[in-house]
Order: C-alpha cells, then sequence, then structure tokens
C-alpha cells in the first residue's frame, strides 16, 4: 500500500500560535521563517513569522501530515493563497483573549472558504474562558458566513490539544471522501 499525503494549513491571527502548534507535533526539525516582531502592538512576542512554517507528522494508521503555517500579518495576506493549494484541511487558531476573537475567527474562515470543495475547517481557541457558552460568540461568526465546523478550546503549547486538532480535522476530511479524492479511489 502507498503511503499517503495530505497538505494540512495553520492559520489565524498574530500569535494564536501557528508556528507553536507546528513544533508542538511536527516530527521533523520544524521549518520556520521568523523576523524580529516590529508590530508590538498588535502582539508583544519576540518574532513573527513571514513566509511559512512547515512540518510533518504521520498518524497511526500511516497517513503522513504535511503541516503548513501561514503568516498571521494581514500584509502577509498574498502568502495564504499560496500555501492553501491543494489543501485538504485547514486549522484556524483563535487567540480568545484578543478584543474580537469573533471578528478574526470570520476573517479568516472567509478568506479560506473558496477551500471548502476539497478541504475541512477546524478551529482551536487558545486563551479563553473555556466555560460553558465561551464559544457561542465564535460559532455565531461561521453561522453569518453560511459555514459550520467543529470549534474546540486548545493550547498549542501543550502537543495533545494539537493532535486532537489534527484528529478532529483528519476525521472530517475521512468522513466526506476527501482523502480518496485527493489520492485516487484506486490507489
Ligand atoms: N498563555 C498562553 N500562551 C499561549 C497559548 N497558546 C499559545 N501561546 C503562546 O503564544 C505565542 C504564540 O506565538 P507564535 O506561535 O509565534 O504565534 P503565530 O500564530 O505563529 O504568530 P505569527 O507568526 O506572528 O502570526 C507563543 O509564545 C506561545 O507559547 C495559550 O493557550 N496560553
Ligand atoms: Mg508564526
Amino acid at each position: 500500500m502507498s503511503a499517503r499525503e495530505f497538505k494540512l494549513i495553520f492559520t489565524g491571527p498574530m500569535g494564536a500560535g501557528k508556528t507553536t502548534a507546528i513544533r508542538a507535533v511536527s516530527e521533523i526539525e520544524a521549518v520556520a521563517t521568523e523576523v524580529a516582531n516590529t508590530d508590538r502592538d498588535t502582539c508583544d512576542k519576540e518574532s513573527t513569522t513571514v513566509a511559512l512554517d512547515y512540518g510533518e507528522i504521520t498518524l497511526t494508521g500511516g497517513s503522513r501530515l504535511r503541516l503548513y503555517g501561514t503568516p498571521g500579518q494581514v500584509r502577509f495576506e498574498y502568502m495564504w493563497k499560496i500555501l492553501s493549494r491543494g489543501a485538504v484541511g485547514v486549522v484556524i487558531l483563535i487567540d480568545g483573549s484578543r478584543p474580537d476573537p469573533a471578528a478574526d475567527l470570520e476573517l479568516f474562515a472567509g478568506r479560506f472558504a473558496h477551500l471548502l470543495g476539497e478541504a475541512r475547517i477546524v478551529v482551536g481557541v487558545g486563551r479563553g474562558d473555556s466555560g460553558n457558552g465561551a464559544l457561542a460568540p465564535l460559532y455565531e461568526a461561521a453561522g453569518r458566513l453560511g459555514l459550520s465546523f467543529p470549534i474546540v478550546s486548545a493550547d498549542v503549547r501543550r502537543r495533545e490539544d494539537v493532535l486532537t486538532l489534527l484528529e478532529i480535522l483528519f476525521t472530517q476530511i475521512e468522513v466526506a471522501g476527501l482523502d480518496e479524492v485527493a489520492h485516487g479511489s484506486g490507489g
């Protein structure tokens, strides 16, 4: 049986943890394109991604996931499209402590919605209040776009949490039969 490979994207606003998430799970040394962060008002951290992150992980069933992280800043938006090509899954990471997480989700889900014929979405929310109803505004934001996808709390510094996001996403991809579409039903 030939090894099956799938391309997944991690996206979301600056500082949500895309680079952190890929580092947390990659079984190869993750590739990063970090530069010093000059936008400390938006997000107070040392560095920011300007082109992409890259990592790889093999699932228990043998499927190999190629993980691409986008930059979070809208000025690098041209990379979002380039990185999206051929992706069958999108992980949108949301920082629940930012001023308007629902608006962030609306922006990113809207920008990646064009992939939904051949891809699925999962949303991971960090730093937020994980209490009952805390995710409701995010589900409402998805509803405004006419979209529905799973939204779960996740601390992407924890490998287990990132793996859970990937499992939720990969299950949707399998249920939708996108793994067959991407790789041919005969293979
Ligand atoms: N306290 C807390 N910190 C978190 C959580 N998730 C991520 N972080 C931290 O937030 C920072 C995220 O930084 P990056 O991984 O560079 O974020 P990014 O999304 O790649 O950002 P850009 O590339 O600049 O768009 C890291 O320092 C993480 O350790 C969380 O749930 N709680
Ligand atoms: Mg990054």
